[in-house]
């Protein structure tokens, strides 16, 4: 049999590897337990695959078992390979091929999955003959996520034992399914009542010996056939999903093979495929992408420092912003009392949340019990700044304006309790100066949210000179509960994101003023990968609160910037973008998405005009090696003043606030993948033009020299597990 040839070849293989004991073996009865153990996932890594071998072929040749069943030590059964290991050249034996060794065994091998069997450990599920899951289990192959497609036989098995619409929904979107779903699906075998996975593997190992259920092998089921347009459809919607990035579509290519070729040809096809992607950019980023979320939590000054209490939270000002924080905290199980400078603001603040809650129950995030809940308890609306007394946090959000801040912490200080934390949620002031004004600068933190806060993921958490290290871990706490992703930030202009926002914002001025149009700007950033180009974004936002920022800061600037005045010029208009119709697109009808207003070009030309500016002919490439420059150089100065800690940090707050497509891994990463040298050599091209605006970050210069990229920086943090050999 085509099995048992497989099989035998991997004995010959396996006779030559010695076990590192990381999995088990342990007859119990006529069963022999397999478990993987490598904490904290049991990632499939060398040692695995090689003791996986040992095992299976120790097992083939015991003749006092009859089935073996394979379990996961720990919280899980298994998360899939070793992404760790992906950077590396691929050793043998290759987890596809251990699989096959597993799938060909003469006698039953049976998966028992508690937690989650994920990416290569459900494709090791799909390689056993029967799988059962405990309650509460998950399966999917999410390797999408990280720019690859499932390597070791997902794509082929998964369509052969659950069709191909499954293996469509599953693959190319790599959500996870219950274990319930997974039954339904024909990926489990059963859903055993035992809460132990070991107990449910035994249970089922014996129901195979008593019925004497033969062995049924995955690659040799046959799917029922469908439509080639069925292919086409998928890929079309997942093309237009995934903008750019490519896994998804390959995902849909090879479940496609599946249904074309043998299994053998398609595994053959699978690897190759997988391989192309393995060594691809976008996986790099991706990879980066999964450790960094995982790493900006991992603060040395934090490290083992337990949060404040963190139940209930006061919200200064009921606006667009205080709500949304007030929804989200809400949603998540806090209480929250609200405070306003009269009832009719309260009652605007209500409705507010009113809005937001009920949109979160129309889509399914919250149920309406969940909803009743938040207003007959939960929330509190109050006029009276003693109403906070007992709260653990409070999140200022009202105008922004440092003499108004200022005087909400001084009654801030005065009324609540000892050991609560005050936030301020502004954008660009300085912390320090607001913690200045209290008795208690240790409790005083930045909590930087985005809007609508209730949606957007990006919370900074702005580090002031004084800050308690038990008042950042309540901050990252916060965000923890309220499911952000948290980045600590320090204090400057802006924080980290919208300090290099108007860097790059003022980069795309220069290079609309010099002779593009903002229309071409913002296709190439569309082609980029950001959802919108920069004028689109700002038409969103409302041109006037730029306009205000540039009246405000007139006095002090510069003298050697170049002013560019085409936005004020819009706004004396009253074109501030969406809200009025018209900015740089003209939105008809209330449209979100506008065509390009062509009197912006009449503008341009006229300030071309003044300034005796020769316009440029700039390619797409030139604009994106402009833009991105002027991105990169201030993120290098950020996190050379320790305002973000690792350049990591940079690419988590683009990527999660400003839309920087993940697949490009960020800022830092991207300038990694096209060589900081090329980067800093475009900027000094640059500088010869405007001397001003392109100074080199010194950081940048030094990493040039020393041949170190923002990877290494990340890698000596030593809190990038990505980094860790
Ligand atoms: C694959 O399988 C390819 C195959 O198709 C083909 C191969 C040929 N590898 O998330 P957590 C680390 S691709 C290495 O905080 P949780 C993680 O970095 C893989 N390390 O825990 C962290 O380390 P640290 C497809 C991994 O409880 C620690 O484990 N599989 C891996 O919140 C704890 O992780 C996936 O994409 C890994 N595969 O969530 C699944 N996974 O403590 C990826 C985790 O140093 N994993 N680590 O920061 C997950 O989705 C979640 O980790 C999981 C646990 C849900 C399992």
């Amino acid at each position: 049999r085509r099995g048992s040839a497989l099989c035998l070849r991997e004995f010959r293989v396996s006779s030559s590897i010695k076990s590192s004991g990381q999995v088990s073996y342990e007859l119990r009865g006529d069963v022999a337990v397999m478990t993987v153990s490598n904490a904290p996932v049991n990632a499939l890594s060398l040692a695995i695959r090689q003791d996986l071998v040992a095992r299976i072929k120790q097992f083939e040749e015991d003749e006092a078992a009859k089935v073996a069943v394979i379990v996961g030590e720990g919280k899980v059964f298994i998360a899939g390979a070793d992404i760790r290991e992906f950077k590396r050249p691929a050793t043998e034996p290759h987890l596809p091929d251990v699989i096959d060794g597993i799938e060909a065994c003469t006698k039953p091998v049976i998966a028992a999955i508690h937690g989650v069997a994920l990416g290569g450990g459900l494709e090791v599920a799909l390689g056993c003959h029967f799988r059962v899951g405990v309650k509460g289990a998950k399966v999917g192959l999410p390797e999408v996520h990280l720019g690859i497609i499932p390597g070791a036989g997902g794509t082929q098995r998964l369509p052969r034992l659950a069709g191909y619409e499954k293996a469509l929904e599953m693959i190319p979107s790599g959500a996870p399914i219950g274990a319930d779903a997974a039954k339904a699906a024909g990926i489990l075998d059963d859903v055993s009542d035992e809460a132990d996975a070991v107990a449910a593997g035994l249970a089922f190992a014996r129901s195979v010996i008593d019925n004497g259920t033969p062995l049924r092998r995955c690659s040799e089921l046959v799917a029922p056939a469908v439509d080639a347009q069925v292919f086409a459809d998928a890929k079309a919607a997942v093309a237009k999903r995934a903008r750019g990035q490519k896994s998804p579509v390959v995902c849909v290519e090879a479940i496609e093979v599946a249904s074309q070729t043998s299994f053998a040809d398609g595994m053959a096809k699978e690897r190759e495929m997988f391989m192309e992607l393995k060594n691809s950019a976008q996986h790099r980023a991706l990879a980066h992408a999964f450790f960094a979320d995982r790493a900006l939590g991992k603060l040395p000054e934090i490290e083992g420092i337990a949060p404040r209490t963190l139940k209930s939270i006061g919200v200064i000002g009921g606006g667009t912003m205080g709500a949304g924080i007030a929804t989200g905290a809400l949603m998540n199980g806090l209480s929250v009392t609200l405070i306003e400078r009269d009832d009719e603001a309260l009652g605007r603040a209500k409705a507010t949340i009113a809005k937001n809650v009920g949109g979160a129950v129309k889509k399914g995030k919250l149920s309406a019990e969940q909803e009743q809940r938040i207003f007959d308890k939960a929330l509190s609306l109050s006029t009276d700044y003693a109403s906070l007394s007992e709260v653990d946090l409070v999140v200022e959000a009202v105008f922004e304006d440092i003499d108004v801040k200022k005087q909400v912490f001084e009654k801030l200080d005065a009324v609540c309790k000892e050991g609560a934390v005050l936030a301020t949620n502004t954008s660009y002031l300085d912390v320090n100066a607001i913690a200045a004004v209290t008795k208690r600068p240790q409790d005083v933190i930045g909590l930087h949210f985005f809007s609508p806060a209730h949606i957007m993921k990006l919370l900074e958490v702005v580090v002031a000179d004084k800050t308690a290290p038990d008042v950042i871990a309540t901050g990252f706490q916060l965000g923890k509960i309220m499911r952000k992703i948290a980045v600590r930030a320090g204090v400057c202009d802006g924080f980290i994101g919208n300090r290099i926002l108007a860097t790059y914002r003022a980069a795309a001025d220069a290079i609309v003023v010099d002779g593009s149009t903002p229309f071409e700007v913002d296709d190439v950033m569309l082609e980029f990968g950001f959802p919108m180009g920069p004028y689109a974004v700002a038409d969103l936002a409302g041109l006037d609160i730029g306009w205000a920022t540039r009246k405000r800061k007139a006095p002090t600037r510069d003298p050697r910037e170049r002013y560019f005045t085409f936005a004020d010029r819009m706004c004396e208009q009253g074109w501030f973008g969406q809200k009025t119709s018209k900015g740089y697109y003209v939105y008809e009808d209330g449209a979100r998405k506008g065509t390009p207003n062509p009197a912006v070009l009449d503008i341009l030309t006229e300030e071309r005009k003044e300034k005796q500016i020769n316009a440029q002919n700039l390619s797409k490439e030139q604009i994106l090696d402009r833009y991105m420059a002027a991105m990169v150089n201030e993120a290098a100065k950020v996190v050379e003043e320790g305002i973000a800690l690792r350049p990591l940090d940079v690419d988590m707050t683009l990527i999660y606030g400003y839309g920087f497509p993940r697949w490009r891994g960020g800022p830092m990463q991207y300038a990694d993948e096209i060589g900081l040298e090329k980067i800093l050599s475009n900027i000094k091209a640059y500088a010869e033009e405007d001397g001003y605006f392109w100074q080199p970050a010194k950081l940048l210069e030094e990493l040039v020299a020393s041949g170190r990229s923002f990877a290494d920086l990340n890698a000596e943090s030593g809190n990038n597990s990505a980094a860790k050999k």
